[in-house]
């Protein structure tokens, strides 16, 4: 791991569009928040934020995550049920990789209870809304650390 920890939070489909539709399940916060309370979360860690609408830019950056994240935190949202091709990406990985949702999908349409990526996740973080990703921060911060002492 580099000196600075370096955390890549990726983000999938539709995720641009938060704080205007749907608060009643994914809150009032804008992507753009979110962004913030990471970085505030990740304290002198670096904080790569990115969100993407498209599959494959989503593996491109899993794929530079594996030489250049201490660990990657991804919500990948509606590709977390539907992508084999993200699960083969993330399984090239051997950095922590914290899964995260704003909703409990397991709580949600019966198409939402499978993840494909919770077979390659170190851990999965869901249904604290934008806290979620505050704690999938500390988490992969401690899961990179453990990754250094071991
Ligand atoms: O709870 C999550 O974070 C999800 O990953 C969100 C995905 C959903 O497909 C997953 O099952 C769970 C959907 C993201 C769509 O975000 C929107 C935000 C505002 C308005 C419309 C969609």
């Amino acid at each position: 791991m580099p000196e600075t920890p370096v955390l890549y939070v990726l983000n999938g489909p539709n995720l641009n569009l938060l704080g205007e539709r749907e608060p009643d399940i994914y809150g009032h916060d804008t992507l753009a928040d979110i962004q913030a309370r990471c970085e505030r979360a990740a304290g002198d860690a670096t904080v790569v934020f990115r969100q993407t609408n498209h599959e494959g830019v989503l593996i491109d950056w899993v794929q530079e995550a594996r030489t250049e994240a201490s660990a990657l935190i991804i919500n990948p949202a509606a590709y977390t049920h539907t992508s084999i091709a993200l699960l083969d990406a993330l399984k090239a990985l051997s950095i922590p990789i914290v899964e995260c949702h704003l909703s409990d999908p397991s709580r949600r349409e019966a198409f939402r209870h499978h993840s494909y990526v919770a077979l390659a996740a170190t851990k999965t973080i869901a249904g604290h809304g934008a806290r979620s990703y505050e704690l999938a921060v500390q988490a992969a911060l401690e899961l990179a650390q453990e990754r250094v002492v071991a």
